[in-house]
């Protein structure tokens, strides 16, 4: 996040250039420039024109998702990119995809802030023959409106953080302790965040020494995050584990540890986080955050993929994709935790390992 706030800087300006019609999206009547149309004079003949109605801005992991869309849906690789920063704000996506239709893109592409509210504007996307693809978060809808998704198992990533928490409390003999377990959960009504609770909650549920005190929204920021560690610090006197449903959150919660001169990490309450962006895994590496659970923000160039498939006349047969995630930590006392039928090496943290990551 320390270089976030920059970033989500740029990109408020991007997304202010962008309503304003300039990136990407030529305003209505008006003349492309000369110097806008190669010599060729290809210029949106033959790019592909995507619609892209993005969640927002408000993490690091949003930021990467983004950048990546954004070079993957470039013209250098055949596309047109209509993008739309929702802000967070389900409405204005819902009338981003309508704008698209009224466009006539090619395809849209959605990243749904919440899962609800979408049945009508799919249904009309379908009735304008405009094929829909759906990555990260999952919409709640008929799925013959959608071609297909791309994104993360988040009910698995709440299993390995739970499978994790429980073999690390065995390691350090307090597998039979008492756990108080805070958890400052996602945007409420996303998938991500319906995902991760139910995923953990099925760890909380089995063991009757493990209390988890709240689960409020930080919505995913590090200001929210902040807010409600303030809360819980307030409320609680005794929070073994703190489990933050993505990394800023856990940056947030930090910031709150910190002026209130408590104890976190590899010194002191148990910090879980989500994502594994570059920023969080600094902090698994310095041992401010305990253990991250990657959410891959790269759906982008799968989507592309199928897009050119469905543009050479072949056909999408799978219409739920997950695309592959890691678990890290911070001390290299645990090799694997047992997940269901799954098996998960975890991956400690060093320098070499952050150094490696493409976000
Ligand atoms: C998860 C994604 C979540 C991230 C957050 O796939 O939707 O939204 O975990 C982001 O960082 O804000």
């Amino acid at each position: 996040m320390r270089s976030a706030f920059l970033r989500t800087g740029l990109v408020l300006l991007l997304a202010g250039i962008i309503f304003s019609g300039c990136i990407n999206e030529k305003k209505p009547n008006e003349p492309v420039t000369a110097s806008a149309i190669p010599e060729d004079n290809k210029y949106n003949e033959e790019l592909i024109k995507v619609g892209f109605a993005q969640v927002g801005h408000e993490s690091d992991w949003r930021i990467a998702a983004t950048d990546s869309a954004m070079d993957t849906f470039s013209e250098k690789n055949g596309f047109e990119l209509l993008y739309v920063d929702a802000n967070n704000d389900p409405e204005v996506q819902v009338n981003a995809v309508r704008s698209f239709i009224e466009q006539k893109v090619d395809y849209i592409v959605i990243d749904p802030i919440v899962t609800k509210g979408w049945n009508s504007v799919m249904k009309e996307a379908k009735e304008a023959g405009i094929p829909v693809f759906v990555i990260d978060r999952m919409i709640d809808c008929d799925e013959d409106l959608y071609v297909a998704w791309f994104g993360s198992d988040f009910k698995a990533e709440g299993e390995a953080a739970g499978a994790w928490l429980e073999a690390y409390l065995a390691n350090k003999g307090r597998g039979n302790d008492d756990i108080n377990i805070a958890v400052i959960a996602g945007t409420d009504g996303s998938s991500a965040q319906i995902g991760r609770s139910e995923g953990f909650d099925k760890y909380i549920a089995s063991k009757p020494n493990w209390n988890k005190l709240d689960e409020k929204d930080g919505e995913f920021t590090q200001s929210g995050g902040k807010r409600v560690m303030n809360e819980y610090l307030e409320k609680y006197d005794d929070i073994d584990v703190i489990v933050c449903q993505n990394d800023n959150e856990a940056w947030g919660a930090i910031d709150a540890m910190k002026t209130a001169g408590k104890e976190f990490g590899r010194e002191g309450a148990v910090i879980i986080s989500f994502d594994a962006v570059y920023d969080g895994l600094a902090d698994v590496l310095d041992g401010n955050i305990n253990a991250d659970f990657e959410c891959n923000p790269l759906s982008a160039p799968y989507v592309a993929d199928a897009i050119r498939k469905l543009d050479r006349g072949e056909q999408i047969t799978k219409k739920i994709n997950y695309i592959d995630e890691a678990c890290f930590q911070h001390e290299d006392n645990i090799n694997s935790i047992v997940c269901g039928r799954r098996t998960i090496d975890m991956i400690t943290v060093t320098w070499d390992v952050l150094l490696e990551r493409a976000y």
